[in-house]
This record gives C-alpha cells, sequence and structure tokens, in this order.
C-alpha cells in the first residue's frame, strides 16, 4: 500500500447547488469526475480549515442513500481520505447512512465533518443521478462561503492524492484500516434510534400500536426503510409490514423517491380506501424529506410546520416550548400565525436547510421547514424525515384526533394558507434564464399595480441577511406579495441534472372557514393565471402547465 501524488487536470461545472454537487451517474463515473471534487474538498479544508483546523489527524462521518455508486464511491473516498491525512472515518454498514442519521452521528462523537453520498429526491440507477455533499460539524450542510471555496478548487485542482490500498469489506461491523487511516463500519441505525428515544415517548407509541394504532410509511425503496423497520416495527411493535418498500435498492425500484402526491401515488391510493389506516407517510431518497397524510387526506408540508409548531410542547422533547422558528421563504406564511400567536420569533431564509444552520447553532430557533416535504429540529443539522413522522404520530397519540381532524381545527383557529407548487421541468436552460432576467426587470413598476381585486404591496428579488454571521445570499427568488397577503414566488431549481426547472409558488390567505374547503389547484387558479400574466411562462417555456403540481 503506497500513497499515490497522480496528476490531474480540472472538470468544468463541479458547483455545488441547493444542496451538494449533483450530477448524471453516468457525469459522476468519469474518470476522475468524483476524485477531483473531493480532493478539492480536502484541499479546502486543509487549506483554510474548519474552525482553524485542518484535516489532519480529524475524523469524518461517511455514508449513503444506497444508490447506484454509492458502494464504489465509498472505497474511493476512503483511499482519498487516508492519503490526506484523515486519521479516522466513521463509515455507515453497507455504505448506507441517512442524510439525518450522518448529522446525529457527527454531532453524537462529536467530528470533524461528514460526506453524504446522495442525490436525495432525484432517480437513481446506471441512468439516474449521483450526488455528493459534505457537512461540517455542527452536523449540517457545508455554507455556501465552503461550497464555493471548493468550486474555486476544482477549477485549479492539478494534483490527486490517493492511496492505491485495496477496497476494505464495508457490510461488516467493526475496524479495518486503509494505510494509517482507521476505518470503523458502523450500525447505521443504532445513534440515530438513541436520539429519537430521547425525543419521544417510545411507551405512548409503543402503546398505540399495542391498542390496534395502524399505519403505512412508504419509504420508496429508499435509505429510510431500514431506520423505519428498526424504531417502528423493531422497538415500537408495529405489525410487520406496515413500513412498504423498505429494502433499499440501487434504484430505488425504479420510482421517483420524492415523497409528494404525485410520486407516492401508491401510497395515496392507500391512504383513501376504506380500510385505510389512521396514519400515512412516505420519505424520500435519503430519508430527510417526509410527507404525511391522514385518512385520504393529504397534508401539506407548510400546514405541517404550522401543526407541528402549535402543538410542540406536547412532544416531551419539546415540552419547555421553543425557542423560534424559521421557514424558507417560498413556504407558506402559516407558520408564521403560529408563531405570532405563541410570541417567538420566525425567520425567513432561502431555500435549502444549510441556511437554518446558523440560526440553529445560534440558539435562536428549535423547528424549521420547507414547502418541499422537509421539516426538522435542532436534534440535528438537517431535515429528518422518520423524525417527523414520529413527532405526527406523538401529536395523534397526545390528543387522540385524527390527521384531518387536527388539520381543520387548526384552519379554523389560525386560517387556511391555499398552497402549490407548480413544477416545470426540462426547460432549455436560456429559456429558463430568459424569463427570470425578464422576470427581474419588471419588477419595479409592480407595486401598486391591481390585478382583479388585488394590488401588488412587494415586488422584489429576495436576499438573505444572515442574522448570525451577517453573510448576504442575494438573488434567492423572485416574490410577489398582494394586499390580501397573497404570494407569487418564482425560482430556479439548484437539484436538477437536466435542463431548468421553474419552481412557481402560490399562495392565498382564507380566514373565513366556510370557505376552507376548495379544492387547491381551484382555490389557486387566478394566481397561476396571474403568475402567467407576469412572468410570461407560457411564452417562455413553451408549455402550457406544470409538468407537476402538488
Ligand atoms: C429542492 C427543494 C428545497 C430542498 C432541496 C434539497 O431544492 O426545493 O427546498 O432543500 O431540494 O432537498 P431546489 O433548488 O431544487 O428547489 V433534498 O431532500 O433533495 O436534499
Ligand atoms: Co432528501
Amino acid at each position: 500500500m503506497t500513497i499515490q501524488t497522480i496528476p490531474t487536470t480540472p472538470i468544468a461545472g463541479q458547483r455545488p447547488g441547493t444542496s451538494g454537487l449533483r450530477k448524471k451517474v453516468t457525469v459522476f463515473v468519469q474518470p476522475g469526475y468524483l476524485e477531483n471534487f473531493v480532493q478539492s474538498l480536502f484541499d479546502v479544508l486543509n487549506a483554510t480549515g474548519q474552525d482553524g483546523q485542518g484535516l489532519k489527524g480529524q475524523t469524518l462521518v461517511l455514508g449513503g442513500d444506497g444508490r447506484y455508486h454509492n458502494r464504489a464511491a465509498v472505497q474511493t473516498i476512503l483511499k482519498l481520505a487516508a492519503a490526506n491525512g484523515v486519521q479516522r472515518v466513521l463509515l455507515g454498514q453497507g455504505g448506507i447512512l441517512s442524510t439525518p442519521a450522518v448529522s446525529a452521528v457527527i454531532r453524537k462523537h462529536q467530528v470533524f465533518g461528514g460526506i453524504v453520498l446522495s442525490a436525495s429526491h432525484n432517480p437513481g440507477g446506471p441512468e439516474g443521478d449521483f450526488g455528493i455533499k459534505y457537512n461540517a460539524s455542527n452536523g449540517g450542510p457545508a455554507t455556501e462561503t465552503l461550497t464555493e471555496a471548493v468550486y474555486a478548487r476544482t477549477q485549479i485542482v492539478r494534483e490527486l492524492r490517493i492511496s492505491d490500498a485495496p477496497d476494505i469489506v464495508i457490510d461488516t461491523l467493526g475496524l479495518q484500516w486503509v494505510e494509517q487511516m482507521q476505518v470503523e463500519v458502523i450500525d447505521p441505525v443504532a445513534d440515530y434510534a438513541a436520539l429519537m428515544r430521547e425525543l419521544f415517548d417510545f411507551d405512548l407509541l409503543r402503546g398505540m400500536f399495542a391498542r390496534g394504532f395502524t399505519m403505512r410509511v412508504d419509504a420508496m425503496c429508499a435509505v429510510g426503510g431500514p431506520y423505519a423497520q428498526a424504531i417502528l416495527e423493531g422497538e415500537l411493535g408495529a405489525p410487520r409490514g406496515t413500513v412498504v418498500n423498505a429494502q433499499p435498492l440501487e434504484d430505488f425500484g425504479g420510482l421517483h423517491p420524492d415523497p409528494n402526491p404525485v410520486n407516492a401515488e401508491d401510497l395515496i391510493a392507500h391512504m383513501a380506501r376504506t380500510d385505510a389506516p389512521d396514519f400515512g407517510a412516505a420519505m424520500d431518497g435519503d430519508a430527510d424529506r417526509n410527507m404525511v397524510v391522514g385518512r385520504d387526506f393529504v397534508v401539506t408540508p407548510s400546514d405541517s410546520l404550522a401543526l407541528m409548531t402549535a402543538h410542540a410542547r406536547l412532544v416531551p422533547g419539546y415540552k419547555d416550548g421553543l425557542l423560534g422558528v424559521a421557514r424558507s421563504m417560498p413556504t407558506s406564511a402559516a407558520v408564521d400565525r403560529v408563531a405570532k400567536k405563541l410570541g417567538i420569533a420566525c425567520f425567513e431564509t432561502p431555500t435549502g436547510w444549510k441556511f437554518f444552520g446558523n440560526l440553529l447553532d445560534a440558539g435562536k430557533v428549535t423547528l424549521c421547514g420547507e414547502e418541499s416535504y422537509g421539516t426538522g429540529s435542532s436534534h440535528v443539522r438537517e431535515k429528518d424525515g422518520l423524525w417527523a413522522i414520529l413527532f405526527w404520530m406523538s401529536l395523534l397519540g397526545a390528543t387522540g384526533r385524527s390527521v384531518e381532524s387536527l388539520v381543520r381545527e387548526h384552519w379554523q383557529t389560525y386560517g387556511r394558507n391555499y398552497y402549490t407548487r407548480h413544477d416545470y421541468e426540462g426547460v432549455a436552460v436560456e429559456a429558463a434564464n430568459q424569463l427570470m432576467v425578464d422576470l427581474r426587470a419588471v419588477l419595479p413598476g409592480l407595486p401598486g399595480q391591481k390585478f382583479g381585486t388585488r394590488t401588488v404591496t412587494l415586488a422584489d428579488d429576495f436576499a438573505y441577511d444572515d442574522p448570525v454571521d451577517g453573510s448576504i445570499s442575494k438573488a434567492q427568488g423572485v416574490r410577489l406579495i398582494f394586499d390580501d397577503a397573497a404570494r407569487v414566488i418564482f425560482r430556479l431549481s439548484g437539484t436538477g441534472t437536466e435542463g431548468a426547472t421553474l419552481r412557481l409558488y402560490l399562495e392565498r390567505y382564507e380566514p373565513n372557514p366556510t370557505q376552507q374547503d376548495i379544492a387547491v389547484q381551484q382555490a389557486l387558479r387566478d394566481l397561476a393565471a396571474l403568475a402567467d400574466q407576469v412572468a410570461g411562462i407560457a411564452r417562455h417555456t413553451g408549455m402550457n402547465g406544470p409538468t407537476v403540481a402538488t
């Protein structure tokens, strides 16, 4: 075994997006592609350090969502790590660790950082996507400052330092070595499960299943399966088969592991049956997203965050109340109303979990959420799918109510924020960029303009001023806000790997309880038309409607 220094040439396009570097598998398997990126990451960590320290002598956590190329990528990263001064790696057995589990392991063992191999909700398999992201010592996604430094390094990287050691056995628990670097293969579930035991009343949850509570969790053939099975069926005594699609598969069984009503149609159909279980839920590829479903009733992620905030004190881990809450800008303002009533702060951040890290670290917020089926808390620094499921189950147990009745009661108390996201996928990159350029150009003329009964009160390109470290993130999405609190938001996705995806977010507030039962798309139809009128979506994209509306 020797450490080699191998010349390399920079590869264009290695800039991380909303959540790490995501590309087609066919791109990632090109010689040097993964190596160049990881070497650049290690170079940056060694040069600038993190909290003033380099990588030398440090411990990293490594694991992924089990998608195609996960196992091969693990071996490559271990050989690079050993050659770049890492002393120890905690590796999930089989190369498996969910995103929230990586965060939990980093925090529990107080290590330097971790690498997650995942393209999250993107499809997998040889023709699908692969991804890599770095998490820092707080357990959270690397900040933009760090990812930009890594990107800069990928443009000048000239040398790889890599060991020629043979592959290690990643399926067996215990200690192995790559050069002088220790690799400890760990149980991917244990530390995470221990953390869940601290936050939730497992006796209460066990009692629910013992008394016949029924549930269906769709793991979408992704990494959440082993976690949900171990905790729900293993520890809490849920009947066998409560978790479906529980076996992680390299191509997610051909499913699109994105838990929304369109992609999890099987769960939605199941929950609409007359013999539907009490509670349904689904998770995404790396198990950080969640969708919550009642009997024939889907909960929007924005409402979910608002309800969790309103009832948090019912859950043991949050019995003392919340320090504050945060939501991404496109997420509906339902949670804002709850925060106001509770007298706690509510922060609005750009899209992507990395923006919540500083607020959580500074003790300004306890719960966070995004409209994209993500909720989480200060227990880790990532969104967390199974945690959200256990949280909701705890609310159902503590109140004895159904999912639907809790949501309807919430709307009566706070009003309903009708909400939808329209995705226009596969748009030509130039057309999508031009749409945003043209839209930004008309913004100054919009305030005061009337559209039907509504008047625009604010039209801007959202910029975030981080209240903790003072960093500023500009151009985070165009928003139009109206005098009746309706909002229309436009931004381009930062996680796709083909063409561009325009995301259009529509929201309107309905305080009148007799008007809270309109079909969502119908309730927001006038706002969709308004969005097209202002931005010329059909004109720019050539599409008459979204490819996905959730
Ligand atoms: C999407 C979501 C965003 C989420 C991100 C990562 O990003 O909109 O809310 O944080 O995915 O989620 P974008 O840039 O495509 O809109 V995951 O579960 O794919 O890591
Ligand atoms: Co995810």
